[in-house]
């Protein structure tokens, strides 16, 4: 059986989201980042990088990156039409998704781990502050994109949009002013309303079921 190694409310939640659509069966392995567990002996020989998601195929091989689980779990499920499959369509999904996995969520790590990005505790003080407006940015941009579609793709849903609603619960779980970004926010309270996301939020105990 597929394993999906995550830490509740990490980057691993797009992955957690795109297999639970799947409708494959799969376990769910938590390994808490609180605990240091994606650093234990055991995890990084699962993952020597020592970060979630990794995705264990039945075989034992290991596959790393969101962009690379969730292109390949769209791919091994196809009736379930988690990608676009033109060869533009599925360009413009993957350049969405490397956009995400590349500028978004490092944007939010060094508002959240200034430390790893300058030693000088003044300049720690900078990272976090530049960090958080462009991260902030980077939700309106989601927004602008979101623009008069129902999903990151337009009409279907794709494994991208798991992804998409990350940065919105790491924009609440800091305070930012996410409602004010009406397309995000509709967006938001549509992947709400499908039965995989919530099953994922609420394993997860995401800060959006509150929100
Ligand atoms: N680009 C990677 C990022 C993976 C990543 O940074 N995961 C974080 C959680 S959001 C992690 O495992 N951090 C633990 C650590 O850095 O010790 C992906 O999208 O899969």
């Amino acid at each position: 059986m597929l394993k999906l190694y995550y830490s509740p409310g990490a980057c691993s939640m797009a992955s957690h989201i795109g297999i639970e659509e799947s409708g494959a069966p799969y376990e769910a392995k938590p390994t808490l980042i609180p605990k240091n567990e994606q650093k234990s002996e055991a995890y990084l020989k699962i993952n020597p990088r020592g970060k979630v998601p990794a995705l264990q195929l039945d075989d034992n091989s290991v596959i790393t990156e969101n962009v690379s689980i969730l292109n390949y779990i769209a791919k091994r499920f196809p009736d379930k039409k988690l990608m676009l499959t033109d060869p533009l369509g599925e360009s413009r999904c993957l350049t969405t998704m490397a956009w995400f996995s590349n500028t978004v969520h490092p944007s939010f790590t060094a508002c959240a781990r200034p430390e790893r990005f300058a030693e000088d505790p003044a300049a720690q003080v900078s990272v976090k502050e530049t960090s958080r407006k462009n991260f902030f940015a980077n939700c309106r941009e989601i927004d602008s994109l979101l623009t008069a579609k129902e999903w990151m793709m337009g009409s279907q849903f794709t494994v991208c949009d798991g992804y998409a609603l990350i940065f919105y619960g790491w924009g609440a779980r800091v305070e930012m002013p996410m409602k004010e970004l009406k397309n995000y926010t509709a967006f938001k309270d549509r992947m709400l309303q499908r039965p995989a996301v919530r099953k994922i939020l609420e394993r997860e105990q995401n800060i959006l079921l509150n929100y």
